[in-house]
């Protein structure tokens, strides 16, 4: 039995150690969006939202998922017995349309609790059975190409197994071009575009179907999956799609259209770890392979990334890179860290696996709300 009777939701600020440029636009100091949650036997769950600060990757932003938990989340679910994580997402679902992010936060603070009820990792919770993850990469748009060089070839000396190059009209084909000739064709590339395309933009894909690259990510509209599937047809790059796929019915329909061969699995971003699961389960029925997305989290939605990452089909080394890639300094101990491009999975560690620094947590907060029953 599952009943929460406490949430608490805070807001930090954690500059990034570099500027993170996508198509849609720069970050540089993350809003972050911590969920504490408590059940009546007095147990605790973290969960991170991974709601940006501006409707630029998808509609949810920070301040929208603060008013989705408050005014509407908080009140169903708090007082309501659930007899297990798994429920929860489901019923969030059939009385609220939307607003993934927001759920997904809660969603996953639950399964954290239930692991740490149990006194077992999260990673065993979700069925996972990887200990060491292979990690790549995601590197921001650049001014030049020579300076993006310049960021693989460190990327790539630092162990890293795959590398992600943001692109966008202007910054895209010379770009990668260059990057592909500097460091020859061992090194596993591939671009990500969030939307910046359109279907009249093909040629520019068909040119980069030579440049040997793992995939092309999103390149079209951020709620596509049929024009996707065009776009396919054109190319022998395998499409992966992130936005798109909001949940599992949206990959069952980039499988049937063949909008798409591979997905990036955001837990954040599809709601949380059940419908995940669910995905992720259909993909590999569908020998379509996955692999974790990052929403460049704290060490918290981290943690549960990795536990996610650890099922089985997440063959494809995800954008779960270690703390000091992001932070001077994470809000947990230990940091996340690599070692010879693996993240080690804590299986041996009840709950994320990692515990938040109180200290250093309660000196960045800029927002705090506590929702009781
Ligand atoms: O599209 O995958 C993306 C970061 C912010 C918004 C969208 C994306 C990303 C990344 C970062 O690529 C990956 C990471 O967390 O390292
Ligand atoms: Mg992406």
């Amino acid at each position: 039995m599952l009943t929460l009777n406490q949430i608490t939701l805070y807001e930090i600020h954690l500059p990034l150690i570099e500027p993170f440029t996508i198509s849609s636009g720069t970050q540089d100091t993350r809003r972050i969006m911590l969920v504490e949650i408590r059940d009546t036997d007095g147990a605790a769950g973290w969960g991170e939202c991974v709601a940006p600060e501006y409707p630029n990757y998808s509609p949810e932003t920070i301040d929208t998922s603060w008013l989705t938990l408050t005014k509407w989340v908080a009140p169903l679910v708090l007082g309501k017995s659930f007899s297990g994580p798994e429920e929860i997402f489901p019923y969030l679902q059939q009385n609220i349309r939307g607003h993934l992010m927001a759920k997904a936060s809660i969603e996953m603070a639950a399964w954290e609790l239930t692991a740490q009820k149990q006194t077992i990792s999260l990673a065993k919770l979700l069925n996972g059975t990887r200990d060491r993850l292979e990690t790549g990469r995601s590197i921001g748009i650049q001014k030049s190409p020579d300076v993006l060089i310049q960021k693989v070839k460190q990327a790539v000396d630092e162990g890293y197994r795959k590398i992600k190059l943001k692109i966008k009209p202007g910054a895209d084909y010379e770009f990668v071009r260059a990057v592909r000739n500097a460091v020859g064709m061992q090194v596993p590339l591939m671009v990500d575009a969030n939307n910046a395309y359109t279907l009249d933009d093909v040629n520019m894909f068909i040119k980069m179907d030579d440049l040997g690259l793992l995939m092309f990510e999103q390149p079209l509209a951020w709620d596509d999956v049929v024009r996707h599937a065009e776009l396919q047809k054109h190319l022998r790059t395998p499409i992966c799609l992130d936005e798109s796929i909001t949940g599992v019915e949206k990959a069952e329909e980039m499988v049937k259209f063949g909008s798409g061969r591979i997905v990036n699995i955001k837990p954040g971003r599809v709601g949380g770890f059940t419908s995940s699961i669910a995905i992720h389960d259909f993909c590999m029925k569908h020998n379509v392979p996955v692999w974790c997305g990052g929403m460049l989290e704290s060490g918290v939605g981290r943690a549960h990334n990795v536990a996610l990452a650890s099922l089985q089909n997440f063959t494809i080394p995800g954008d779960i890179s270690p703390s000091s890639r992001y932070w001077e300094k994470d809000i947990v101990v230990p940091e996340w860290e690599m070692q010879n491009g693996m993240i080690t999975v804590p299986f041996d560690k009840p709950g994320m696996g990692v515990e938040i620094d109180s200290d250093r947590l309660e000196g960045l907060v800029v927002r705090k709300e506590e929702l009781q029953r």
